[in-house]
């Protein structure tokens, strides 16, 4: 049994969440054989892990949904106008058994290793279970959030009671009914999570060191003016959000908070806050995610709110956030958050005031007070965007890994491919909007410009495609000259890194706009893949 010549599948695909689901699909679809592998236990990625008590997308099911497929749209109804992390789950086993998914995908496995040999002219792909697999193309769908930030905090391990992270929630037997709980942290996770923790625990404590920006998501039927463009034209609403700021169809906003006079800010901000939507409040102003000033226009309405909820003018105040511009660090959409806090056995810490000493065996203690749990959940959040991509043994080329190239921060081309790394994609990756989108449309972006482009190989008769220095060096420029103009930089978000000790501080996603996005990465292609060196047995281009 001699050693195989070609690859023993055309494309790897590691994930098995929208992205991963997808990817399989077109490349199918496109006549190439590809392999998933998937770490959990089935498909949902994101949607399979993330169970905790509220959790929900927070961009409206009319948006958060795939869109390649009429008929799909057709028979899939969404209940709600954001959906639970079940529904969602749901929709994403469906869609994997409507196109026949799982036949090419392996469970319970995770890729650990990958190197391309250059020789062969392909990828040496490394599974859990021992399995090997060579592919000419190597596909990450690893998402965006999906690698828990391990705790950080002195003593965790101590603790003797039950420790629960929202991003690995048990899949049953969690009932906090009657119990003495603390969450940690107030991202969207914890947020969405508290009030029905809240609605359990005998006594709930809330440890906050970031108050957040967070507008109610009001909850409901799907809203008429989305679903009844949806009816009206299904395909003009689709093109609309790929030619959208962030993947959602919505207003691109005129009017200047600095310069607006006050009732027009006032009632810009009060539709803004009632239509309880991402795509409404980061478009109040033109110029909010720019102008401090404006910013804080707004900032400062919002904490008006706050205030007007929470009945404790202390509590009220520490849970007002005042140390980063509104939208620096990811807005969350909350169902009862801040009234949550009105309620007796609801306390919260302020760990700015009074930071944690400790983790014990029975709890935690802060500024010298010894406070006792049955339960601590974390909900601490991700080593996001890199996390999940340099978690994979990756090597290239040269013999360099993935993690060393980026020892300093992701460097790629369009996002979504990187020197050195020959027939490797990175879906949403840094560099492209992705976390700073919706989801559902810059996923379904990548992986059609990818399909497309090895469909394009195929024809011209390349087999390898690698971005060059140049491009990339043009693109990281880009990415970074955009983020620069913005208030991001000021934040310690996880936008920048910072909330991972030692990751690099940069802005990691592409904050140009999924318009823009598109736009580029279609030019590219029209370029006949300017910025690329392509080889194979018809040749060698290099535009
Ligand atoms: P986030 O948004 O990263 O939130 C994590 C929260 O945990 C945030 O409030 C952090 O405070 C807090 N945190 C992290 N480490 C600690 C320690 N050591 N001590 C106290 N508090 C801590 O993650 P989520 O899961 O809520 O949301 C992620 C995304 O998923 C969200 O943006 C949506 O896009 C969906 P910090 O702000 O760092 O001071």
């Amino acid at each position: 049994q001699g050693a195989p010549q070609g690859p023993q599948v055309d494309v790897v695909v590691v994930g098995a969440g929208f992205a991963g689901l997808y990817m399989l699909h077109r490349l199918r679809e496109a006549g190439f054989s590809a392999r998933a592998f998937e770490a959990a236990s089935d498909v949902g990625g994101t949607w399979y892990w993330n169970r905790y008590p509220g959790a929900r997308c927070d961009i409206t099911t009319a948006d958060y949904t795939f869109g390649f497929d009429p008929e799909l749209e057709r028979e899939w109804t969404w209940s709600e106008k954001y959906a639970t992390q079940p529904e969602i789950l749901r929709y994403l086993q469906s869609v994997a058994d409507r196109y026949d998914l799982r036949r090419d995908i392996t469970f319970d496995t995770r890729v650990e290793r990958a190197e391309w040999d250059d020789d062969a002219g392909l990828w040496r792909v490394h599974t859990s279970t021992g399995e090997d697999v060579t592919s000419r193309f190597y596909v990450m769908a690893t998402g965006c959030l999906s690698v828990p930030k391990e705790p950080d905090i002195e003593g965790a391990a101590r603790f003797r009671g039950e420790v629960y992270f929202t991003s690995r929630w048990p899949h049953e037997g969690v009932d906090l009914t009657g119990k003495r709980v603390a969450v940690i942290g107030t991202g969207s996770s914890g947020i969405q999570s508290i009030p029905l923790i809240a609605q359990q625990a005998a006594q709930l404590t809330v440890f906050q060191r970031t108050p957040n920006f967070s507008i109610p998501a009001g909850n409901g039927p799907v809203p008429g003016h989305r679903a009844e463009a949806l009816r009206e034209d299904r395909e003009a609403y689709r093109e609309a959000a790929k030619w959208s700021r962030i993947g959602v169809p919505g207003e691109v906003p005129e009017v200047y908070g600095v310069a607006a006079p006050e009732e027009v800010r006032r009632e810009r901000f009060e539709a803004a806050w009632a239509a309880g939507e991402l795509q409404a409040i980061t478009a109040v102003f033109a110029d909010q995610g720019i102008n401090p000033a404006s910013n804080e226009i707004l900032a400062e309405m919002i904490r008006e709110k706050i205030r007007s909820i929470v009945t404790d003018p202390e509590t009220a105040e520490a849970l007002c956030p005042k140390d980063h511009y509104f939208g620096t660090k990811r807005p969350c959409l909350d169902t009862d958050y801040f009234q949550t806090f009105n309620l007796p056995h609801v306390r919260l810490v302020d760990l700015r005031k009074t930071p944690i000493t400790t983790i014990t065996e029975t709890g935690i203690e802060v500024g010298g007070e010894a406070l006792d749990f049955d339960a601590i959940v974390y909900a601490t959040g991700f080593d996001a965007m890199t996390g999940a991509l340099v978690g994979v043994d990756i090597t290239g080329r040269d013999g360099v890994t993935l993690k060393e190239k980026w020892a300093d921060g992701p460097s790629t081309y369009l996002g979504v491919t990187t020197v050195g790394f020959p027939n490797f994609f990175a879906l949403t990756g840094p560099g492209s909007p992705s976390v700073l989108s919706n989801m559902a449309v810059s996923i379904e972006q990548h992986v059609d410009w990818v399909t497309d482009c090895l469909v394009d190989l195929r024809e011209k008769g390349m087999t390898t495609i690698e971005p060059t220095r140049l491009a990339e060096e043009g693109w990281d420029q880009h990415v970074a000259d955009c983020a620069a103009i913005t208030l991001h930089p000021t934040a310690n978000s996880w936008y920048m890194g910072a909330n991972v000790p030692g990751k690099p501080r940069v802005f990691y996603p592409y904050i140009g706009g999924v318009d823009r996005y598109r736009a580029a990465c279609d030019e590219v292609r029209a370029a006949d893949y300017l910025g690329f060196r392509l080889t194979g047995p018809a040749g060698e281009q290099c535009n």
